[in-house]
């Protein structure tokens, strides 16, 4: 049941949030913990900004970045454990590790909510829920993509180059499995060579250029990236060779950042396919249903879509 609870921030959270109205301690329903994984791309600032936005309406948010550690979620989850918070909130970088921490939230009797990213644990009662996008559908549409532009072609073989996120995490596994799925169905389709970006820009850009220099880059048909950021970076070292994206280069991104809605609609890449940022509402929805003792699912999925050259007029605007 709600509680009321008059919160004492420690000194580093009364640093970065002091305002004058922070002055007057407010009374709200929850406290509620938050850990991001970290701040590696515009999706990802988005989604915290959106959860904080829709939690801080009607509770307390206590947030920390993780800033891609899982040592420091742990501790952040344990700081939370600590203040007797009322419900976690956190998306996890990685997905093993964490039954430990898990049980001692469990023992605290502290209700777990996992956003984004999935977590592996042997004990499923560890957390509510999981609110995410579906990170094998998304890899299915961009296959679809490929499948589709090449149906017609000529050519014999198709050579796809991977830019892959982060391992060990369910959107990396995922969406290499799912777009695998689709393009399975044509024998020509190839994944040549796989590189792993960490969905960091700078390390799309690194790959990219260890890649141009070793192998011969002009052999590759499609460019398959995990997310938006790390094709930023993927075509800064594009611009250092002959190749033209989007055209000698048939390129495939995963986020939609409005940044990479621009690169569609010039032409530089050919489709982009959306991950839902926007998780707070469906956040906020279920703390409320648990909290009013209704029944909640455990997968909750968020909508998404895709675009390419066939819907450009459609696109809605985009907040990240
Ligand atoms: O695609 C990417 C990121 O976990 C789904 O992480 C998320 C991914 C997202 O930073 O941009």
């Amino acid at each position: 049941m709600k509680k009321l609870v008059l919160f004492l921030f420690p000194l580093l959270f009364l640093l970065s949030a002091c305002t004058a109205a922070d002055d007057v301690e407010e009374e709200k329903s929850l406290v509620i913990g938050f850990s991001q994984s970290g701040t590696e791309s515009k999706w990802r600032k988005r989604h915290t900004d959106s959860i904080k936005t829709e939690l801080e309406k009607e509770n307390q948010v206590l947030y920390r970045n993780g800033y891609m550690s899982q040592e420091r979620q742990i501790q952040d989850i344990r700081t939370f454990i600590a203040y007797k918070v009322d419900l976690i909130v956190f998306t996890p970088l990685q997905e093993d590790g964490w039954e430990l921490i898990l049980k001692e939230a469990k023992q605290a009797e502290i209700p777990v909510i996992v956003v984004d990213r999935h977590i592996t644990v042997s004990d499923q009662s560890l957390y509510i829920t999981h609110i995410g996008p579906s990170f094998k559908a998304e890899g299915n549409r961009g296959g679809l993509y490929v499948t589709n532009y090449f149906s017609d072609s000529p050519k014999e073989e198709i050579n796809i180059l991977e830019l892959a996120g982060l391992t060990e995490t369910s959107p990396t596994t995922l969406r290499t499995e799912g777009f695998q799925e689709t393009i399975s169905r044509d024998p020509r389709m190839k994944v040549v060579d796989t590189l792993s970006g960490d969905y960091v820009r700078m390390k799309g850009k690194e790959q990219m250029e260890a890649y141009i220099k070793t192998k011969d880059i002009s052999k590759i048909d499609v460019l398959y990236s995990h997310n938006d950021e790390m094709t930023h970076g993927a075509l800064e070292a594009l611009e250092e060779t002959d190749i033209i994206p989007g055209k000698d280069l048939v390129i495939v991104t995963i986020d939609a950042q409005e940044d990479m809605i621009k690169k569609l609609r010039a032409g530089i890449v050919n489709c982009v396919v959306e991950c839902n940022p926007n998780a707070g509402w469906f956040v906020a929805n279920a703390i409320n249903r648990y909290f009013d003792g209704k029944e909640l699912s455990h997968e909750i999925y968020m909508p998404e879509t895709v675009f390419s050259e066939t819907n450009l007029d459609t696109i809605p605007t985009r907040n990240y």
